[in-house]
């Protein structure tokens, strides 16, 4: 993929010319932008085409990736990093007087997930066609995006986000490889002699239109597909759907992403949705797979299929029904080659968000797979009668009082169980998937999440990227562990200044975003203290908020104190229906505007909630961050992925020990993080034995009473009914996630993040040392572990890196 920027200009103004009739000086930015997409198009699309012609010629194993959330973002900026044009394309925009900052503001986010999970999806996908791994993507095409996030009173309101107005401009409709999902209606089994046949009758036809995005490798001419599908009405169908209402059945299939993060909610429409993207991404494939004549009892050894999360789980019963009725091959051996093919990958161990679907439910959206589900259910407990106790068989099995657990499908249905870092993974195996350890230990293994050091680094942090380069070269733009050469820097104080300085001008860049956006005024010399991530009790957003109350109550209790000033930055959304996280919106709000109005503060303290946190929003407020915050219940968090791209930009994270923090702290060394709290065997023990009683902290801690007080006797404003909430849940209903526990040691950790602010080049240096250590957390890495471990696929061996 090369091009001179002679060339870019000449094409760029030709394709304005054709598409709008344009020149440049009387473009709009959208049209700007739209130009330049489709320039940056054409200039992988024949790569993309041989990409896929090289692993049908090599005949190479692929990995399907499916997941019913992927989290992109932007695409222009990271295309055009991985595509080599960067800066030729930056160049002529110059030329032309135009800006590419300014034109890719003018992109809509993709937000198709929610958080964690769905982003991780994208860092895979980035790494995948990075690694020069043939790996796609297979979601949902949703059409409306996570909501967006305003601030009305400080309270949360949920606009629709409607990404698709200007359409998107980088996916193709494949109209011609649309398939048909069955849906609802009864399902007959018929010996027809030969084999049971299954006969459907009354069921929903429901076309599966794919739309494909082309996912380009790092400078490797390598580019993978994400394949999103949408719903439609198959034109044979139509007099099926006179009315309105009846069409919006269909359309409503892919209509919107459910917002709940990290909670499961029993909606049919959800079940649907699950269903059916599994159900066209398996067609699809064994589809591509037959057109090759390959015999399909090799079909694991030419294709695996990645479970994320339990959500496309129904994969396992799908490929079952495809190999079964409509491939007539045996139950055995079709078993075989699923087991085979599968892999999962489980993010949570929270009970609450475990997927357990009503029998009568499934019966209704998928008649046959909820038969076929009893029946790898029945063979299951078959097997293991005489093995196993009767405990064991009822507490493991896929189907317990009426309900379908997924979690158990997804592990029996798989040769590979994975968590996301060490000790995710020894909860799973030791505590809430212990028996399905003891009975398949070699189906375990952990895969510790990563990152794409591209977009979190190159793309959103050019001068820390440049300081890097000027020390160590830029091999570390191909290989992220190569990061680790920094470390032999540590004592080169024109270094430690440099990447001050450009902390120092992306906090300016930030302050001024704050500015425009609220209005509120920040010194970038304070130090900017960063919590982003969904709104949720385990993540202890509240346990950042009482630490920020007491600073205030000191301050207005000492005006003159010598403190170092800090702004404390969040960015968070709540699921709608999440009455408990909206209540500590509503708090953190009144409390911003309690503070930064107080005008004896000054700017010691200021508190900026940034409305609808998302990708984007993530790449302004990362490179500026002095401080990360990852003060989760020690073992609720299954990883976080935040913590590395704070740890990749310089930020010195606050930590409880868990998730990926445990790791982000053996790397870097206990002198370079800021560890507190409860660990994984006192959190464990608290909730075994009950011994934990919340008011007992209220009680003989002043510093807590006082706080807790703020909340409820009018010091903060506006917070009548949630700041009772909020001392409820902590005093009545006993404080589930030991905030009150752990607020001691947080107070003083924080005092230690102050203390050692003030020298700067030795905070520059533990900056530095955790810049070196983030490549260790690189998705390239983690992706290739999923390759050889679990998925046994290998890089296109007719491509060349560099
Ligand atoms: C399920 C059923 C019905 C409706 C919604 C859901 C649902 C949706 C989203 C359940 C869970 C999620 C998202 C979970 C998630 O993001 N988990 C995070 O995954 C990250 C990547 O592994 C980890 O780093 C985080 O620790 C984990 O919380």
């Amino acid at each position: 993929m090369k091009i001179t920027q002679e060339r870019f200009v000449h094409e760029f103004k030709k394709r304005l010319a054709e598409k709008f009739a344009l020149d440049v000086k009387d473009a709009a930015p959208i049209e700007l932008y739209q130009t330049l997409v489709s320039v940056v198009k054409s200039g992988y699309s024949e790569i993309w085409r041989n990409t896929w012609k090289s692993y049908v010629k090599n005949d190479q194993k692929q990995v399907y990736y499916f997941s019913i959330e992927f989290l992109p973002g932007r695409l222009l900026k990271s295309n055009l990093l991985n595509m080599g044009w960067y800066d030729v394309v930056d160049k002529g925009l110059k030329q032309m007087g135009l800006s590419l900052d300014k034109i890719s503001e003018s992109e809509v986010d993709m937000a198709l997930g929610n958080g964690g999970l769905g982003r991780l999806a994208s860092c895979f996908m980035d790494a995948l066609a990075s690694d020069g791994l043939p790996g796609n993507g297979n979601g949902i095409r949703y059409k409306y995006g996570l909501f967006k996030q305003k601030f009305v009173d400080g309270y949360q309101i949920e606009l629709p986000n409607e990404w698709l107005t200007d359409g998107n401009n980088w996916a193709v409709a494949r109209k011609s490889k649309a398939v048909d999902v069955l849906m609802g209606g009864q399902v007959h089994l018929i010996d027809n002699g030969k084999y049971l046949e299954a006969i459907y009758e009354g069921a929903d036809v429901i076309k599966a239109v794919p739309y494909d995005t082309g996912i380009v490798g790092y400078r490797n001419d390598h580019v993978n597909t994400m394949r999103l599908w949408d719903a439609q009405i198959p034109a044979s169908e139509e007099v099926k759907y006179p009315t309105i209402e009846d069409r919006r059945r269909v359309e409503d299939l892919t209509s919107v992403l459910y917002p709940d993060d990290s909670n499961y909610e029993g909606r049919i429409l959800r079940l649907k949705q699950e269903y059916f993207f599994t159900s066209a991404g398996i067609q699809s494939i064994t589809r591509h797979y037959k057109k090759y004549d390959r015999p399909l009892n090799e079909i694991s050894e030419h294709i695996a299929i990645h479970i994320n999360d339990t959500h496309p789980a129904m994969c396992v019963a799908e490929f079952m029904r495809i190999l079964l009725d409509k491939e007539h091959m045996d139950w055995d051996e079709a078993w075989q080659q699923t087991v085979k093919t599968m892999s999962y990958t489980n993010h949570t161990i929270m009970a609450e968000a475990l997927e357990k679907w009503p029998v009568e439910m499934l019966a209704k959206v998928q008649p046959r797979i909820l038969q076929i589900i009893q029946e790898i259910d029945r063979r299951y407990a078959l097997e293991l009668e005489g093995k196993k106790d009767h405990d064991f068989i009822e507490r493991t099995r896929i189907i317990k009082d009426g309900m379908v657990k997924m979690a158990h499908l997804a592990i029996i249905g798989s040769h590979s169980t994975n968590g996301v870092a060490k000790l995710h993974t020894e909860l799973l195996e030791n505590d809430v998937l212990r028996d399905f350890y003891e009975l398949y230990p070699e189906r375990f293994n952990n895969k510790t999440n990563g990152i794409t050091v591209r977009r979190w680094l190159q793309v959103a942090n050019p001068e820390l990227a440049k300081t890097i380069d000027q020390a160590i070269g830029t091999a570390w733009r191909f290989d992220a562990k190569k990061l680790h050469e920094l470390k032999n820097h540590v004592g080169d104080k024109k270094l430690l200044e440099k990447i001050g300085k450009a902390k120092l001008d992306n906090k300016k860049k930030l302050a001024a975003f704050i500015k425009e956006d609220t209005g509120i005024e920040v010194s970038p010399h304070a130090i900017f203290d960063v919590q982003i991530k969904r709104l949720h009790a385990y993540k202890r957003q509240l346990l950042n908020l009482l630490h920020i109350v007491k600073l205030y109550l000191d301050l207005k209790d000492d005006p003159n104190r010598d403190v170092e000033p800090r702004v404390f930055i969040f960015g968070a959304k709540a699921a709608p229906s999440y009455h408990y996280a909206k209540a500590i919106i509503k708090c953190i709000n009144e409390v911003a505007n309690m503070i930064n109005n107080d005008k004896t503060i000054n700017d010691k303290l200021k508190v900026v909630f940034l409305e609808n946190y998302g990708v984007s929003l993530a790449e302004k407020i990362i490179p500026a961050a002095d401080v990360g915050e990852q003060i989760s219940t020690a073992t609720k968090e299954a990883s976080g992925t935040s913590n590395m791209k704070l740890m990749l930009n310089g930020a010195l994270t606050v930590a409880t020990l868990d998730g990926a923090n445990i790791e982000i702290k053996d790397y870097v060394g206990e002198d370079n993080i800021f560890i507190f709290g409860l660990t994984k065997d006192e959190v464990l023990e608290y909730e075994k034995n009950h011994h934990y009683r919340a008011a007992e902290y209220y009680d003989n801690d002043p510093v807590i009473k006082r706080v807790l007080d703020a909340f409820v006797d009018g010091t903060i404003p506006n917070i009548e009914v949630e700041g009772h909430e909020i001392y409820d849940s902590l005093l009545r209903v006993n404080d589930e996630y030991f905030v009150l526990r752990d607020f001691a040691s947080y107070v003083q950790v924080q005092e230690a993040v102050s203390e050692a602010y003030k020298d700067k080049q030795n905070w520059n240096k533990m900056c530095l040392v955790n810049i070196a250590n983030a490549g260790y957390f690189s998705a390239d890495d983690t992706v290739e572990k999923y390759a050889k471990e679990i998925w046994n696929i290998k890089p296109n061996a007719t491509e060349m890196k560099g």
